[in-house]
């Protein structure tokens, strides 16, 4: 597939063009350009704004089966075409093509699972302490939400902020990362498709400009957020100076924590998909294998043979197990924190260079790094690729110690076979979802994600949680 799109805004229920300013590449071949793109500015925030504001009165007040009917079939339409859309996703973002579909698939599930949370929407009725008196309370539709999404899930991520926000009566205008485009504009065509009303949703194509012009619109009643940390604190000060809600989803440095009784294959199995798959670019990604004395150098020694035998290539070669980077700055990223780690006494296991392939791409070799500190770089600073480092700890004390000592906080995992750790650790694990024997990314759907300390700021996303950020409350007195 070599064709080049020509992707356009989508204000108003208009495909709106602009100057041809912006390009998306594949990073696994980078001759190969799939999109261009207009860049769009203030001009076209205000427009797709003012749709999305006039459009919310009707929506906002539809009865939720129109909202349902809109999303179900949006999500049938998605996964009716899960190959085409996991290959331009595939093609655009550098995870695989088994990744690229099954992350459409769940991009259908979210739109469908948010239909129901259409209808399931509630309030609570309670009596007055005043006699006569009743009280209910409303959850109620906000009004116009601006969504800043990653290149990293180019599909999942649009469809997990749109879905809830279009549920429950909002309107929305999405700024989708300028990496990965086109997967982001095949979504909205779809929600155009299945019957969405003009100025519901708007997409507006461009750089950080595009962002910020969200962030500082006075119309824009919330913002959500998911990227990094130092661009999410500008997100954060500029929505809170003008008090709009604002949910952020940012970077973490998740632990896995190896235990002296883990089943081993079920440890590497657990480290290599957590570290590794996606490219490493999951912000679930396991980064920190803290493991205990016993098992140490058995469980490094066999982690290694598996991440030197992952074959890295072209995503959309069916041999591939390990995409490229999405970008040369990302793949770069990975390099330097290699070097650093090395500089600071780390020992390189396997990886670190650079692979040699037929096609010019962003690629790094898997890497694996052990006898490494907690307090390195390598062990503090976010990498966001296929890097992983181990550090040795003497019991499940010191290893949770290790695990906690860190300012973020999205996921944690144990790999154990003892009942007594793996509760311990899901109550005293500082971080926002847990997983006992589990790779540390990879999350359903209809439960709540998000993390803790640095990582996250905000109502918690996702499932049955989403109705916080995207609704607000109002209590209702009567007396009769
Ligand atoms: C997952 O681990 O399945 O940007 C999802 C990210 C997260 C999503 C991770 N917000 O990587």
């Amino acid at each position: 597939m070599t064709d080049t799109l020509h992707l356009t805004h989508l204000i108003d229920g208009e495909r709106v063009d602009g100057a041809r300013a912006g390009e998306s590449h594949n990073p696994s071949d980078t001759n190969d350009i799939v999109a261009l793109t207009p860049d769009g500015g203030d001009a076209e925030v205000n427009a797709a704004v003012a749709a999305a504001r006039a459009a919310f009165p009707a929506w906002s007040e539809a009865s939720p089966e129109v909202r349902a009917d809109v999303l179900d079939k949006a999500g049938t339409l998605v996964m009716e075409r899960r190959e085409q859309l996991g290959r331009l996703l595939s093609r655009e973002e550098g995870k695989t093509l088994p990744e690229g579909i099954g992350e459409t698939v769940r991009a259908g599930r979210i739109l469908k699972y948010f239909a129901g949370e259409a209808l399931r929407l509630h309030g609570q009725n309670l009596p007055s302490v005043r006699p006569g008196v009743e009280v209910q309370t409303y959850r109620q539709a906000v009004g116009v939400y601006g969504l800043i999404t990653p290149w990293n899930f180019p599909i999942a991520i649009p469809a997990w902020k749109a879905a809830p926000a279009l549920a429950f009566g909002n309107t929305v205008v999405m700024k989708p990362a300028g990496l990965t485009p086109a997967t982001a504009a095949a979504l909205a065509d779809i929600l155009v498709e299945a019957g969405l009303p003009k100025g519901v949703f708007n997409l507006v194509i461009g750089r950080g400009g595009v962002g910020q012009a969200l962030v500082d619109h006075k119309d824009v009643a919330g913002i959500s957020f998911t990227g990094s940390q130092g661009v999410g604190m500008g997100v954060l000060q500029g929505a809170a100076g003008r008090q709009a809600r604002v949910q952020l989803e940012m970077g973490g440095k998740n632990p896995l924590i190896v235990l002296d009784d883990a089943d081993i294959e079920r440890a590497v199995m657990v480290a290599l998909d957590g570290s590794y798959f996606a490219t490493g670019q999951r912000c679930t990604a396991s980064s920190r294998l803290i493991v205990t004395d016993g098992i140490h150098d058995r469980f490094v020694a066999a982690l290694a043979d598996k991440v030197a035998a992952l074959r890295v290539g072209n995503a959309l070669d069916p041999n591939t197990q390990i995409g490229p980077a999405v970008s040369e700055a990302q793949m770069e990223t990975s390099y330097k924190y290699i070097q650093i780690a090395r500089e600071d006494g780390g020992r390189l296991v396997t990886g670190g260079d650079r692979p040699q392939l037929d096609t010019p791409g962003w690629y790094v070799q898997p890497t694996l790094i052990a006898d490494t500190a907690p307090s390195m770089r390598i062990n503090t600073e976010e990498v966001f690729g296929p890097v992983a480092s181990t550090i040795r700890v003497k019991d499940y004390e010191e290893a949770l110690h290790v695990a906690n000592d860190t300012e973020f906080g999205l996921a944690a995992g144990i790999v154990t076979t003892s009942l007594k750790h793996a509760r311990d650790f899901q109550r005293r694990a500082r971080a926002g979802m847990t997983m006992v024997n589990l790779p540390t990314a990879g999350v359903d759907y209809h439960v709540p994600f998000g993390g803790t300390k640095s990582s996250s700021y905000g109502a918690r996303e996702q499932g049955f949680a989403a109705f916080e950020f995207y609704t607000q409350t109002k209590t209702s007195y009567s007396w009769s």
